[in-house]
């Protein structure tokens, strides 16, 4: 199995996404017939645990669509249970220090990077068997190359960290929250502010003086473009309940007048 979300991201092929709020595996699946290169299965504010989130994974994967997972805390359950589903890669919120991306590191990613644990749950798992084969190859290597480490950038915290923090072997790339970075700044919802746009240029600047990928969420989908122009790697556009009522909005509204 590939991470196709890596590989579109290595290609420079400009992958969209969509946060993933309406838990249900056939959601999932319906989404990877869309053309969205990956959802995000919202573990923070989605009221979903890692149980559902496997069968949204096997969704996702059947319908061609890379699964990411938003983890609810940096804790090490938290992470190992997103991890061994066989997530194509985490999303961190609420990131302030370096010490917490270190911890994180630590959870996430094998020895010599990290201290992960291991567990060959699922047969998906990059580079595992199931247990009870003939070999189990722990390719350590291969897993934490394949499995992306996302932090948010979303507090102020972060924002000055961030040279250090996209220096950190283990961190694959940083995903901008706009609207709690704006509300952290003390200019909520002010996406225009010459701060606002000189702290997305910062972080953009610090990915890529340190190799890594910068990931940046719209709920306008006329910014998406825009972000692409501005050297974002990836876009996040919205959340797919908002999609859905807005598609039904504009055919009733065509209707009805
Ligand atoms: C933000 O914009 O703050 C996000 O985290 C997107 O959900």
């Amino acid at each position: 199995m590939k991470n196709t979300l890596k590989e579109k991201l290595q290609n420079h092929q400009q992958p969209i996404g969509t946060f993933f709020e309406l838990g249900s595996a056939n959601v999932a699946e319906a989404l990877g017939k869309t053309g969205l290169d990956f959802i995000i299965i919202d573990n923070e504010h989605g009221p979903f645990e890692a149980e559902s989130t496997l069968d949204y994974v096997r969704g996702a994967l059947l319908g061609g669509v890379s699964p990411l997972a938003r983890v609810r805390e940096i804790s090490r359950p938290a992470v190992l249970k997103l991890l061994d589903i066989g997530v194509h890669g985490l999303i961190v919120p609420d990131v302030h220090t370096v010490e917490q991306v270190q911890e994180l590191v630590n959870y996430a990613k094998y020895a010599p990077i990290g201290k992960r644990g291991f567990c060959p749950t699922r047969k998906d798992c990059w580079g595992f068997a199931y247990p009870g084969t003939e070999s189990v190859p722990i390719n350590m290597a291969v897993n934490n190359a394949e499995t992306l480490l996302i932090p948010q950038c979303e507090t102020v915290g972060c924002l000055e960290n961030i040279e250090t923090i996209t220096a950190m072997e283990g961190v694959d790339g940083i995903f901008i929250g706009p609207f709690d970075l704006s509300i952290s700044m003390g200019i909520p919802g002010q996406f225009d502010h010459p701060d606002f746009q000189a702290a997305l240029k910062r972080v953009l600047e610090a990915c890529h003086k340190n190799g890594k990928f910068c990931i940046y969420f719209t709920v306008n989908p006329d910014a998406i473009a825009d972000g692409f122009q501005q050297g974002f790697d990836a876009m996040a556009y919205g959340l797919d309940a908002a999609v859905l009522v807005q598609a039904y909005r504009n055919i009733l509204a065509k209707v009805r007048g």
